[in-house]
């Protein structure tokens, strides 16, 4: 009898701890979680950093970038972004640059977006002094698609344009 009422007890015992475990990780779950969710409300990005992987090797019209300067022939780069058809970025111009090299834009980097829902254009250009600059490619993304993720890997149809675009995503 004496010890039947021990059994009882330790079970009883047992249930109660296995309770307040529960209960435990369903505060956890429920208020403590979603006080957790509020705080990391999205409230900024930044651009850290924008990279062209590979180029085209040959402009739209199937010569080199300029053609028309046989000791300059090489594209030089620059990296402009829009958004609402205003440029928001320009990149510096790197001059005579190998498709094969990957090239790492710095000037006015980071830059912060305030506007990361709205739709980004980025272009690559070939910056020509006495023409029109030559467009090398371009890609719209929405920033949005890449929260949380550390870049925007970015390939043109044929894979002959390759960039990425470096971010950090604010949150309070
Ligand atoms: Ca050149
Ligand atoms: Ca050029």
């Amino acid at each position: 009898m004496h010890s039947m009422n021990n059994r009882i007890i330790i079970l009883l015992l047992l249930a109660l701890s296995l309770g307040a475990c529960k209960s435990k990780k369903g505060a956890e779950n429920t208020a403590e979680g979603k006080g957790v969710f509020k705080q990391k409300k999205l409230v900024g990005m930044t651009i850290m950093a924008i990279d062209v992987k590979s180029f085209p090797r040959y402009g739209k019209d199937g010569e080199k970038w300029d053609s028309w300067a046989p000791m300059a022939g090489g594209a030089d780069l620059y990296v402009r972004i829009k958004q609402y058809d205003r440029p928001i970025y320009t990149s510096e111009v790197r001059e005579e640059c190998d498709p094969d090299m990957a090239i790492s834009f710095f000037q006015s980097l980071p830059l912060e977006v305030k506007t990361y829902t709205e739709r980004m254009l980025i272009e690559v250009f070939d910056k020509d002094g006495i023409s029109d600059d030559d467009n090398v490619g371009y890609f719209t993304i929405y920033p949005l698609d890449y929260q949380n993720k550390p870049k925007a890997v970015l390939t043109n149809a044929d894979g002959s344009l390759r960039m990425e675009v470096s971010f950090t995503w604010k949150y309070e």
